[in-house]
């Protein structure tokens, strides 16, 4: 269970800026009165929970389980924070390009084609994708390979959903996704700072990792389109770029996918791109980040932790050297 071994020392939420004093001084009662355990953590879970189902950002609610199991206690970033500092070069590449430009986004109808070596290949519109399998909220860190992270109560199913829906092929060995990338509604396609459309990709057993999140919301309703409605990945224990958002195709295939990033300076940004404390950036350190909404502008102040501090997934990688697949 990763609540047991979360990161940042200590496995409690600290009280928020935006808590209610007497949800503050209630929680303060109620912490000093339980030994964290995993009952305990899923409680204090609950009720950061339903703090951040309070904020929200006026989108359509979308109701959800919390897995207490696949979420982290830190204390999340405000609604606020998460959707106005954003990576989406679709729309910008200024962070807050993404909360300007996005809003006229149109998010549905909207398909999601899924083919390649697979079975039962099928185009899903969201409302079938939203019907797919039970909703689950989990709060998930995300950490940009710039070297800031958020913490963000998502809303999705794993991945694993989808894949046994369509049963790849035996030939199968990687999963690519592909972003919208459409002039007329998204300005920074015009731009050549990167190949479009954004491709990312998994390999299959990364893709079929339980923690990996097939995201259709966040604060319990749907993703702001900044943060890449109607549907996107989230994958938390690799850098944020591997998260593709706004997904139109998603392609089971043999070979390893050539990534958006990946194409523009593969010596900066490799297909695995793993959360790695010891694996420095060319050009910066990777062993410490800055926590938006929580850490002081340009106060790197956390350890970042190996794979995000999601040790799970570690026996995906036995026997590779991460230093050479970064
Ligand atoms: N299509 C697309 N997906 C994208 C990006 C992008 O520019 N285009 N940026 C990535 C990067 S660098 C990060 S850190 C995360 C940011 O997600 P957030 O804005 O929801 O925090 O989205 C990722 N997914
Ligand atoms: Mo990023």
């Amino acid at each position: 269970m990763l609540i047991k071994r979360s990161p940042n020392g200590i496995d409690l939420p600290f009280p928020s800026e935006i808590t209610p004093r007497a949800v503050y001084e209630a929680r303060r009662t109620f912490i000093k009165q339980l030994a964290v355990g995993a009952a305990g953590s899923a409680a204090l879970l609950e009720m950061a929970s339903r703090e951040a189902f309070a904020q929200g950002g006026g989108n359509p609610r979308l109701a959800a389980k919390l897995n207490p199991a696949y979420s982290a206690l830190d204390k999340q970033t405000p609604y606020k924070d998460a959707t106005s500092y954003n990576n989406f070069y679709e729309f910008g590449t200024d962070k807050g390009d993404p909360a300007a430009n996005a809003g006229s986004l149109k998010t549905r109808p909207w398909t999601v084609s899924i083919e390649g070596e697979v079975k039962k290949p099928m185009t899903l519109d969201i409302d079938a994708l939203l019907k797919l399998a039970p909703l689950e909220e989990r709060v998930y860190r995300l950490r940009c390979v710039e070297g800031w992270s958020m913490v963000i109560p998502w809303i999705g199913y794993s991945f694993a959903e989808i894949i046994k829906l369509v049963e790849p092929t035996g030939n199968a060995k990687y999963v690519e996704f592909t972003s919208l990338a459409d002039r007329r509604q998204m300005p920074g396609v015009n731009s050549r700072v990167l190949q479009w459309p954004y491709v990312e990709g998994l390999r299959l057993d990364e893709a079929h990792h339980p923690l990996t999140l097939l995201t259709l919301g966040m604060y319990g309703e749907t993703l702001a389109n900044q943060n890449g409605a109607p549907v996107r990945m989230v994958v938390p224990w690799k850098y944020g770029f591997k998260s593709a958002k706004s997904i139109v195709k998603i392609r089971f295939v043999k070979d390893q996918p050539r990534t958006s990033w990946n194409l523009s300076a593969p010596n900066e940004y490799g297909f695995y791109s793993n959360v790695n404390p010891e694996v420095d950036h060319p050009r910066w350190s990777q062993a410490s980040e800055r926590r938006i909404g929580e850490d002081g502008f340009l106060a790197r102040k956390r350890k970042t932790l190996m794979f995000n501090g999601y040790a799970d997934v570690a026996p995906l990688y036995a026997g590779m050297d991460l230093k050479k697949y970064y």
